[in-house]
């Protein structure tokens, strides 16, 4: 079906083409991107903007030996083709038991280092470089990180430690001037203005090449770095090299022979050596060039049409939610003020975005500068919103703990993709959230069982004067409930809600599993309660100490980590009470929860209607 791509099952059946023929290669690998996204959704716009980059990669450096180390890892599905895995890749990208969306170890040893959250590949490669240098090996380490990465502070670190160790280590910069949004900030600005200065940087790096080693070399440098501070107060600087990196380029990444020449030239010199490539994100598909936000990952899709498949939301995204209440709430209060690392448009705030410019804060991929910055804005008086996805918020461990918790600031912490999250897997599920953070004073952690339950926690969580208050909702449709039409209703902080009575069983439950848990007992009616502990943090004692004196057994029902969730919070209490009750635990267990759909996930662990009436039946089997 593909004339070349067709014959390329390792990176050493591409060594010996020309540069016509990795142009059509890199046309072929296109076409395969877009037909395999259309039917598997997937990262489509970063992965076709980076398809010469890798190529080229593979072309001028000899992987597995040497170690190529991609950042985030969303954009490397041409890797993933070019190095034995097409068929796969095309038939089960994503899917469960299939091709990762990511780099993965245990899938390819292509695959050198796994990623899914952003700005880990320089730290990564140094680790490379320096085992490399230690072990004598002579292989070669290439990170390739998106401009959008390079604003996260992890990166900023691997770049202090790697410029400063002189570490033989390759940067290519894939500066296609976005994140998923539009990129921001400093680093971003300081990005634009190096591509301006392009001239200055090609005539120095011909100069560089055409000299050779020699003193004449070393003089014309000097002379170099002279006309570069001129520049220097021109661009603004070059951060770069400041930081002890030799910055070529920038060049143009999407341009085949050029980065092969690049690559080519640079290989063989030594030390922190950084390439800035220009790339267009989503090249090769008008739509997703026009709207790479959009096409970022922009699920099912006609490849002839472009036209998008929606997924059937019957109902209300939990997103479309906070979105909304987080403007009205902004409407009521001048003091609300929404953060997000990157995230506006998936989280629901680039409403926020549009309505209230001045009060809504991209801060870039930076986690664990939007919660310390949140903790400032609160501890002035303000009420920060920060909208972190449950599984990047691990990132910002410390901050919550050290900046807000400590010093109780109401700081509400709205920790979206919490539970489950399908097919983007093992590094996204939102499972440890709970666990993590309730083992922290002053911490608040509720999980509301509906859209409604939602816009009230938002509303509570605004109104109370301490925090960290974490709401944490999941990924997607809600429950239909009629949340617009609903006043708000202040939630006593710590308080569950009795919904169903029973004698037997007490399911406890949190979160959207709440409604799992009514359908499931209401083929035991009077013999199953149901209580919605919305609150995971405090707990209601007064509640639980109801239950345990009523019934002798207790199943918790949770979407998140067993170990320290909410099951461990009623073992707890049940243990010190000294209750004689049983309780068994519904959520996920001790493991790494791979991709595959979210409803498939939420069955493999018994979150569903038909997983708690199982573990009922096996409860009522084995009190018999
Ligand atoms: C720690 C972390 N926060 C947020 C994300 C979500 N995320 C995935 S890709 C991406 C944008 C990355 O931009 P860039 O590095 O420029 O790559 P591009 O997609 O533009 O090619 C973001 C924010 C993440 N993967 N990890």
């Amino acid at each position: 079906m593909y004339e070349l791509l067709d014959k390329i099952n390792s990176p050493a059946d591409i060594k010996g083409l020309g540069t016509a023929e990795l142009r059509q290669l890199c046309d072929e690998i296109r076409s395969c991107i877009i037909e395999c996204c259309s039917g598997h959704p997937g990262h489509l716009a970063s992965s076709l903007g980076a398809v010469e980059l890798i190529v080229g990669m593979h072309y001028v450096f000899d992987a597995p030996a040497d170690k190529l180390i991609f950042d985030v890892g969303h954009q490397a599905y041409a890797h993933k083709i070019l190095t034995g895995r097409r068929e796969a890749f095309r038939e089960t990208l994503r899917e469960e038991g299939g091709i990762s969306g990511f780099p993965r170890r245990s899938e390819s040893e292509y695959d050198c280092f796994g990623a899914g959250h952003s700005s880990t590949s320089v730290s990564a490669a140094l680790g490379f470089a320096c085992a490399s240098r230690l072990t004598g090996r002579e292989e070669k380490v290439i990170a390739m990180i998106g401009d959008g990465a390079m604003t996260g502070g992890l990166a900023f670190e691997g770049l202090n430690n790697a410029g400063a160790g002189n570490a033989d280590l390759l940067i290519l910069l894939n500066d296609n001037n976005q994140s998923i949004d539009g990129n921001i900030g400093a680093m971003h600005e300081h990005l634009l203005k190096l591509s301006t200065s392009a001239s200055y940087n090609n005539f120095k790096n011909s100069v560089w090449t055409a000299l050779g080693e020699g003193r004449f070399r070393r003089f014309i440098q000097r002379w170099l770095r002279s006309l570069k501070s001129w520049m220097v107060k021109r661009t603004g600087g070059d951060v770069f090299e400041s930081l002890g990196f030799r910055y070529f380029g920038p060049i143009d990444g999407n341009n085949m022979e050029e980065v092969v020449n690049a690559l080519r030239r640079l290989r063989d010199i030594k030390g922190p050596r950084i390439l800035h490539c220009l790339t267009l994100k989503g090249k090769g598909y008008p739509a997703a060039e026009k709207d790479p936000t959009t096409w970022h990952a922009p699920g099912r899709f006609n490849p002839e049409t472009a036209e998008r498949h929606t997924e059937g939301h019957v109902h209300d995204r939990y997103q479309d939610v906070f979105g909304e209440v987080l403007c009205d709430l902004a409407r009521r209060d001048r003091r609300v003020i929404g953060i997000t690392p990157a995230m506006a448009h998936g989280c629901g705030m680039s409403r926020l975005a549009s309505e209230q410019p001045d009060r809504f804060f991209d801060v870039g991929i930076e986690e664990e500068h939007a919660v310390t910055f949140a903790a400032g804005l609160a501890a002035a008086g303000m009420k920060p919103f920060c909208n972190i996805y449950s599984s990047f918020v691990q990132r910002a461990y410390d901050e919550v703990i050290h900046d807000v918790a400590l010093q109780e600031l109401p700081v509400v912490l709205c920790l979206d993709r919490a539970g489950l999250v399908g097919e983007d897997g093992a590094t996204h599920q939102g499972a440890y959230d709970i666990a993590a953070f309730r083992c922290i004073p002053n911490v608040i952690i509720s999980c509301p069982r509906n859209e409604t339950e939602l816009k009230n926690l938002m509303y509570s969580a605004l109104e109370s004067p301490k925090g960290p208050y974490i709401i944490r909702y999941p990924r997607g449709m809600g429950e239909g409930a009629d949340w617009r039409g609903a006043e708000y209703e202040l939630v006593p902080t710590g308080s569950a809600e009795t919904l169903a009575e029973g004698s037997e069983i007490a399911i406890i439950a949190t979160g959207p599993a709440v409604n799992r848990a009514l359908e499931a007992a209401s083929g035991y009616p009077g013999r199953v309660g149901v209580y919605n502990f919305r609150f995971v943090k405090p707990l209601d004692e007064e509640l639980l100490s109801h239950i345990a004196s009523k019934y002798g057994s207790i199943i918790t029902v949770e979407d998140g980590s067993l170990k320290g969730g909410l099951y461990g919070a009623v073992c707890e209490f049940m243990m010190a009470s000294g209750a004689a009750v049983r309780v068994e635990g519904i959520g996920i267990g001790d493991m790494f929860v791979e991709q595959a759909r979210q409803k498939d996930q939420q069955e493999a662990f018994g979150i569903s209607r038909r997983g708690i009436e199982k573990k009922i039946e096996k409860v009522f089997e084995e009190q018999k």
